[in-house]
């Protein structure tokens, strides 16, 4: 049976001729319309608890694009900011954290999730649902317990997450908790975000790709396998999106270890190379490069239609590489959307 929602039917093993799209980062600083609701509207971590703002800012690039979904207008760091850790946003800076630096730091956090402290996340899901026009899917998220950990340990954003990686290496026992404390706070999250009405789940695990081997698999690929599982146990039939950027060579492995509806593909992966060797399985998403975006014209047309020449006859869901560039011009966004939308034809 087909949904009406083309989103959730490629998630259910659909190969669709033009694949739903939806962009990472869709709800911000390129759009004229969040700008002006962000300088009206105090911090950025108040932005995120603010239900009426958060909404109007989730809609806003379904109003203007018409995407296939909506995400949810928050950030990965609400999770450590409900466990008790000093969050804060500078703006021009990103994200800054009083940085874990021992064990007892992070023994402290055991026990502390305060989900409570989320309840405007969840009454923003429950405004948007609401609103949605009955095509558009809408997608809860959260961050990969490596990549929140790894800006619990730095503090604030870093090239490499060399904070988090040697802390890893120098108290594996501690680190491990903490990975442990992620998993079930996450798990609690998303489940919660379910009960208020979103209908699929990306986990960004957005500085995967920084890890070797036997770390990814202890502190990616195993925690995320756990979090699916136990969403999946709780809530059977959600379907969830695993985003591990840079997974690189492990994506064949994730295919068919991690038990996700799809795969979140980085800009460096070979199309052609993906539709080869991921097996079939998961849906894939993704993977224009946010740069070929933002430049636009004819690049841009090039690197669209090799994409979907690549995913042709598979499960794919349109996506960037990575997250929409602040320096994004409007117009190439709909450039994106009608070559795309034109693909069956
Ligand atoms: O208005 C502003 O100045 C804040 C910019 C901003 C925005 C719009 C931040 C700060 N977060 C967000 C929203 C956000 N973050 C969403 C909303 C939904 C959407 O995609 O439209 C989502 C899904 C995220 C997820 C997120 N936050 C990730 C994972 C995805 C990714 O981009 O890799 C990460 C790593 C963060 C942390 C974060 N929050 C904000 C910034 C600038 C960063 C990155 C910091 C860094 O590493 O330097």
């Amino acid at each position: 049976m087909s949904d009406r929602k083309p989103l959730l039917d490629v998630l259910r093993g659909e190969a669709r001729a033009i694949p739903p799209i939806w962009l990472m980062r869709q709800a911000g600083r390129y759009l004229p319309e969040y700008q002006e609701l962000r300088a009206k509207a105090g911090s950025f971590l108040d932005t995120c608890y603010n239900p009426r703002t958060a909404a109007r800012i989730t809609l806003q690039p379904i109003e203007r694009f018409g995407f296939d979904a909506a995400i949810l207008f928050s950030d990965i760091l609400v999770v450590p900011d409900a466990l008790g850790q000093k969050v804060w946003f500078e703006s021009g800076h990103g994200p800054r954290l009083v940085p874990l630096e021992n064990d007892s730091d992070v023994d402290a956090l055991s026990g502390s999730f305060d989900i409570g402290k989320l309840a405007p996340v969840f009454e923003t899901i429950d405004r948007v649902k609401g609103e949605l026009p009955s095509s558009v899917a809408f997608i809860g998220f959260c961050g990969a317990p490596w990549t929140v950990a790894s800006y619990m340990i730095a503090g604030r954003g870093t090239p490499d997450q060399a904070p988090a990686r040697l802390f890893a290496y120098r108290r594996p026992e501690a680190f491990a908790r903490l990975i442990d404390i992620l998993v079930e706070a996450s798990v609690a999250y998303l489940i919660r975000q379910i009960d208020a009405g979103v209908e699929t789940l990306q986990i960004f695990d957005s500085w995967a790709g920084v890890l070797p081997p036997q770390e990814f698999e202890r502190w990616v690929a195993a925690p995320l396998k756990k979090i699916i599982d136990k969403v999946k146990e709780a809530r059977p039939g959600v379907p969830i999106i695993a985003f591990a950027r840079g997974g690189a060579t492990h994506l064949p492995r994730l295919a068919e270890t991690l038990g996700a509806d799809a795969l979140g593909l980085d800009t460096a992966i070979d199309p052609v190379w993906a539709a080869k060797h991921i097996p079939a399985g998961p849906a894939l998403q993704g993977n224009l490069d946010p740069l070929a975006l933002l430049a636009g014209g004819a690049a841009l047309d090039r690197e669209i239609d090799s994409i979907l020449r690549s995913f042709a006859g598979r499960p794919h869901i349109f996506n960037l590489g990575h997250g929409v560039l602040p320096e994004t011009p409007l117009e190439h966004v709909s450039q994106l959307i009608e070559r795309v939308r034109r693909a069956g034809n």
